[in-house]
C-alpha cells in the first residue's frame, strides 16, 4: 500500500453539446494527483482541452475520485520509431507489426473494416483475436483507459535519454500502451492520434514494444484509431483492469 492517497483526475471535452448529446470528441485526458497537486493537475487538463487542434470545446467535464486501492509500478515499454515515406508505407508497417505481434491476418483485415464504419469512436475498440469479433459494447463510446501517470520528471529524463521529444502526447500514449500490455490477455493495440496536425502513430505489443510509425495517416485528416487485440479474454474483469486498476510507470534512470 502506497503512503499517500492518490486521486484520479480526468477530464472529457467536446463541441456542439456534450458527447451523450452528439457533440464532436475535442479531447480527453487522465492522470492520478496527490491531494495537493490535484489543482495543478486539474490545470493541465483543462489547458489541453481549450487549445486543440480539434476546436474549442463547448462542454467540459473534469472529474476526480479518490483511488482506493494499491497502485502499481512498471517500467515503461522498449520504444522504437520507423520512418514512413507516406500513410500508405506506414499502414503497411503497422499491419505487419500486429501480425508480428500474433493477431492473424482476418483479425486485422475485420478491424480495419470495422474502423472505416466507426470513425468516431472515443475510446478503443477490443477484438478478440480468436473470434476476429468486436468485444466491447459496440457503441461510439468504445472503452477509456484511465488511472494512469507518470511523473514528468522521470519521463523527461527517459525522453533525454532516449534522444526523443519531450512531448507530453508521447509520455501519455506511452503510459496507456504500458498499462495496457501490462494485461495478460492484451496482444496488441494499435493507435493513431484523431488531430488533424499529428500523424505518427503505433502498434504496441509484448514481443516488439512500443513502435512509433512516422506516419499512418494524411495530414489535416481528424480520424483516429485506437484498437486492442485481446486473446479471449474474460470482458468484465479486463474492462476493470482498463478502466479502474491505477498504475505509475517509472523508468529506472541509473542507465
Ligand atoms: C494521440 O495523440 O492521441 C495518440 C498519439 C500516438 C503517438 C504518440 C507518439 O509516439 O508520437
Ligand atoms: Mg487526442
Ligand atoms: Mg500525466
Ligand atoms: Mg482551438
Amino acid at each position: 500500500m502506497q503512503a499517500q492517497t492518490y486521486f484520479s483526475v480526468r477530464m472529457r471535452a467536446s463541441q456542439n453539446g456534450s458527447h451523450e448529446e452528439e457533440g464532436k470528441h475535442i479531447s480527453g485526458g487522465e492522470c492520478m494527483a496527490t491531494y495537493h497537486d490535484i489543482p495543478k493537475k486539474a490545470d493541465a487538463l483543462l489547458d489541453k482541452a481549450l487549445h486543440h487542434a480539434r476546436g474549442n470545446p463547448d462542454f467540459m467535464q473534469i472529474t476526480v475520485e479518490k483511488i482506493s486501492s494499491s497502485i502499481e509500478q512498471t517500467e515503461p515499454l522498449s520504444i522504437s520509431t520507423h520512418e514512413a515515406a507516406t500513410a500508405e508505407e506506414g499502414q503497411l508497417l503497422a499491419k505487419e507489426l500486429l501480425k508480428r505481434e500474433g493477431v492473424p491476418v482476418e483479425v486485422i483485415d475485420n478491424a480495419y473494416k470495422q474502423m472505416a464504419e466507426n470513425s468516431v469512436i472515443r475510446g478503443a475498440m477490443l477484438f478478440d483475436i480468436c473470434t476476429g469479433q468486436r468485444v466491447d459494447a459496440g457503441n461510439d463510446r468504445g472503452i477509456r483507459v484511465s488511472r494512469m501517470d507518470w511523473n514528468t520528471d522521470n519521463f523527461e529524463k527517459w525522453a533525454q535519454h532516449h534522444k526523443l521529444p519531450n512531448s507530453p502526447r508521447v509520455q501519455e500514449a506511452l503510459t496507456l500502451a504500458t498499462k495496457v500490455s501490462q494485461h495478460p490477455g492484451s496482444v496488441a493495440e494499435l493507435c493513431w492520434s484523431d488531430d488533424p496536425d499529428y500523424v505518427t502513430g503505433y502498434v504496441a505489443g509484448k514481443k516488439g514494444g512500443y513502435q512509433r510509425i512516422t506516419k499512418l495517416k494524411q495530414a489535416g485528416d481528424e480520424t483516429g484509431c485506437r484498437v486492442f487485440f485481446v486473446n479471449g479474454e474474460e470482458l468484465h474483469s479486463y474492462v476493470h483492469y482498463l478502466e479502474k486498476q491505477p498504475m505509475f510507470i517509472q523508468w529506472r534512470d541509473n542507465q
